[in-house]
């Protein structure tokens, strides 16, 4: 696949890059992401290793060029195998560039970068209106998850962001919400697109996953995500807004009606005609008529029949008005379903892929699959807490390259009584369905009055899927092909959509069904790298819900075969987990739910003090730090040995209880990861860099494609970490770190030594991946001829991608006759 590098970095001329390398997984183009942060001690400067400069590793890091590091035009510094600078000789107004160095011969220079004197520096955001519900409920905005994607290919991070209202709603809770906005933005602020979801998408967590990802391979990255009609975009430049439409419905739609004025929210009154409807034609359901479901409403609620079938209008209605009276209150005092309004269970469902950039609408397809029905089919009406509009509303979305070269979308609906998962290729112009993943519904006796978690869907092969979903889902290359498996909580499907395996054990004496096997089943947490690095291959590390139901409250697998190696029972929902290298005394990161382990499962004690919402890879010495701080409280980065390490004073964590930073990834800098937060107000996105000192030089994370993957995947539902493909922290071989870039050995040149003439020559070979410097000027003759003195220095450079093979000689001096 061919790498997306744009012009600017290519060397040019007849010894430009001929063809890109084979196999090579497409990652971004990336600028040298310079930043410059004042502290107490001076001025911290931090950039970007590319991948596509890496040539090896060293005994700190990987190796990659030298760096000139330039204050106010005048060279400062040139440092080696870091990519961080502390300039004690700064000042506020000064202006830094970076450039790399190999081989004696400059690069390009960075991009200037200014001074942000605080630490931080605050991208402004432009918060939605206030609204109003139909119900004459006020609701604000606050912004609320967010990713970074190159929209216009300039090798510069734009910010995606989320908008939420302050009534958005769990798919359990019943009400109209605000409608959700998603934004994009430059660093410094300038609002590019906006993207409208319209009344017609509810506001939630559960609800809306955008990708944000350079699928094509173009250099720009698009935006995806569920829609549906009423949907719009809107075009900004210099904060004027340029062009608004909405998207596309489907011809079908449209001579079915559909409009983008249709509102399928439902008010109180709209739920008893639904559910008059729905009774109405009871007679008709597939379920009903082969028997697989009772043939009356009153016998699937346990009462005395007292109606023929078909209904009358009028009997349907009675029954409307005594199941959610009288049925659906004596299953559960918390079913007031007299009370439903605001859910949205009926009406066309979208997916579209926008233009990062622009906004605009490239195309619109049908959601893959559709709800079926308000969910009843999904086991909403079955279980003593009836909620229709939610086992169905379920949905996740992420980045995965199941090729191993390109990026695939994979969008995600339901996880407890049926999971299905579709994974699309765009090429620029159409969405392609690489493949579907349905495990079928859960076969329902009585959709009134049922227990279907845990119950095999309908499918020979993903009838397993059912309940094992999580609330994220992992890319990740689980069996070393070099192919992304999508890591499905406690089931992990092959990169080819097939099932890879679907983790079950037996369960413990102690539990609710000793002896039988049972799934390892949902969670809400989950973290997919290579955890231990004395172990071969990746691993998994997830909790567990099921309690008493589940064989494992929280364990550790092998995340090629699933298989388990270490956890613990727990009998109740194990709700929260984390792992990081907290303990750089212990081999591996180390993983903690109920209780602190090591990598090999050594048991280190109580996991006291140990945050579980989100890390980050922020100390120079490759541990992890705990992103703490949920509700109203101040954001904080703390260390396990060393306490709170940043308080980001006037700023908020999202998602409630969750306490989600917007971001935490690698957008900027060296290979730390930044802490994306809102302000309090939402005024802005803050973002904080680490400028605490480190020994160690790794390419950007964003170039790692796990990482990758897993940034654009943060958003979706309860935000995971993101982590690389190979094992990151303290002790760490970093010649286990894969090097991308390609080995090239340059061929000698040739010498055309004419004594006597004036006319010597040095002649070079064009080659992939090299570029030609004699007496440190580009050759840019087709011929490779260059007129040369009584001596010439010749130097081989590789190029993006590329690196000089170990051994091969890439610098000659050479003595000409006179
Ligand atoms: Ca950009
Ligand atoms: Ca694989
Ligand atoms: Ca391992
Ligand atoms: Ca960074």
């Amino acid at each position: 696949m061919a790498h997306p590098a744009s012009a600017r970095d290519e060397p040019r001329g007849p010894f430009a890059r001929e063809h890109t390398p084979k196999g090579l997984t497409q990652l971004e183009d990336l600028d040298r992401g310079l930043v410059a942060l004042g502290t107490a001690e001076g001025t911290f400067l931090s950039w970007r290793l590319l991948a596509s400069e890496v040539s090896g590793a060293t005994e700190t890091g990987q190796a990659g060029p030298a760096w000139r590091v330039i204050r106010d035009g005048e060279e400062i510094a040139t440092v080696s195998d870091v990519t961080s600078y502390l300039d004690l000789g700064g000042h506020a107004e000064a202006r830094y560039t970076v450039t790399p160095v190999r081989s004696g011969v400059a690069g390009e220079a960075s991009a200037p970068a200014p001074v942000h004197a605080d630490g931080f520096f605050d991208i402004p955001l432009v918060r939605p209106a206030d609204g109003v519900t139909p119900v004459g409920e006020a609701f604000t905005y606050s912004a609320n998850d967010a990713s970074v994607a190159d929209v216009d290919g300039d090798g510069r991070y734009e910010l995606i962001v989320k908008w939420d209202p302050s009534n958005s709603k769990d798919v359990s809770q019943v009400g109209y919400t605000g409608e959700v906005f998603v934004d994009t933005y430059t660093l410094e602020g300038e609002l590019l697109n906006r993207i409208s979801l319209g009344k017609n998408v509810r506001a939630g967590a559960h609800y809306t996953q955008f990708l944000a990802y350079d699928f094509d391979g173009d250099g720009r990255s698009e935006l995806m995500m569920k829609t549906a009609p009423g949907t719009s975009s809107a075009t900004y430049r210099n904060g004027d807004l340029v062009e608004e439409s909405t998207i596309t419905l489907p011809r079908g739609d449209v001579r079915a009606g559909v409009s983008h004025d249709d509102d399928y929210r439902m008010s109180n009154d709209d739920f008893r005609a639904h559910l008059t409807e729905m009774f109405l034609s009871w007679h008709e359901r597939d379920e009903v008529v082969s028997g697989q479901w009772p043939a009356t409403l009153e016998e699937a609620w346990g009462t005395e029949v007292r109606h023929d079938y078909p209904l009358s209008p009028d009997a349907a209605a009675e029954l409307t008005d005594y199941f959610i009276d009288v049925y659906a209150p004596s299953r559960s005092g918390n079913n007031r379903l007299w009370n439903f309004e605001g859910f949205i269970v009926d009406g066309p469902e979208y997916l579209t892929v926008f233009d990062g950039e622009t906004g605009a609408e490239l195309e619109t397809i049908p959601y893959k699959p559709g709800r079926g029905d308000d969910g009843l089919l999904w086991g909403d009406y079955a279980m003593s807490r009836i909620e229709p509009g939610n086992r169905v509303d379920r949905f996740l979305s992420g980045v995965a390259y199941l090729d191993g070269a390109q990026p695939s979308a994979v969008f995600a609906r339901g996880y407890y009584t049926r999971s299905t998962l579709v994974a699309y290729d765009w090429d620029g112009k159409r969405l392609k369905e690489r493949w579907y993943v349905d495990s079928g519904h859960a076969p329902l006796t009585n959709p009134f009055n049922d227990g279907p978690h845990g119950r095999d869907g309908t499918d020979p092969e993903f009838g397993t899927l059912t309940t094992q979903g999580f609330h994220s889902l992992s890319a990740a290359d689980v069996d070393a092909d070099g192919k992304h498996e999508i890591v499905y909580g406690s089931a992990t499907i092959d990169h080819d959509g097939s099932l890879l395996y679907s983790s079950f054990a037996e369960m413990p004496p102690q539990s609710a069904q000793p002896g039988e096997q049972a799934r390892l089943g949902h969670g809400d947490a989950m973290h997919v790298t290579d955890i231990d690095p004395a172990r071969p291959g990746l691993e998994i590390f997830t909790v567990h819900e099921g309690g008493a139901y589940a064989p494992y409250g929280y364990a550790l697998r092998g995340a090629a075969d699933g298989e388990i190696l270490y956890g613990d029972y727990t009998g109740r929902d194990t709700g929260r987990g984390m792992i990081g290298d907290v303990d750089p005394t212990v081999p591996g990161l180390e993983t903690w739910a109920t209780r602190l382990r090591a990598a090999d499962g050594a048991e280190l004690g109580a996991a006291t003090g140990l945050g579980t919402n989100m890390s980050i890879r922020w100390a120079g010495d490759l541990t992890t730090q705990i992103v703490n701080g949920s509700g109203d409280a101040v954001p904080t980065i703390d260390d396990r040995q060393r306490g709170t390490l940043l308080r980001a004073e006037g700023t908020r964590t999202n998602n409630g209880t969750k306490g989600n930073p917007a971001l935490v990834a690698d957008i900027l800098g060296d290979w730390r990861e930044e802490l994306l937060v809102r302000t309090t107000d939402s005024a802005a996105m803050r973002v904080y860099v680490s400028t605490e000192e480190t020994p160690h030089q790794l390419a950007t994370l964003m170039h790692d494609p796990q990482y990758r993957a897993e940034v654009a995947r943060q958003q979706t539902t309860y935000n995971q970490p993101s982590y690389t493909g190979w094992h990151l922290g303290t002790g760490m071989d970093f010649s286990a770190v894969p090097v991308l870039t390609h080995e090239v050995v340059p061929r000698a040149p040739k010498v055309h030594d004419r004594p006597g003439r004036g006319k010597d020559e040095v002649q070079v070979k064009a080659t992939p991946g090299i570029a030609w410097y004699v007496d440190g000027e580009r050759v840019t003759h087709p011929s490779g001829k260059v007129r040369v003195g009584a001596t010439a220095e010749i130097v081989a450079v590789p190029t993006a991608w590329y690196r000089i093979a170990d051994g091969a000689t890439s610098a000659w001096t050479v003595a000409l006759t006179r």
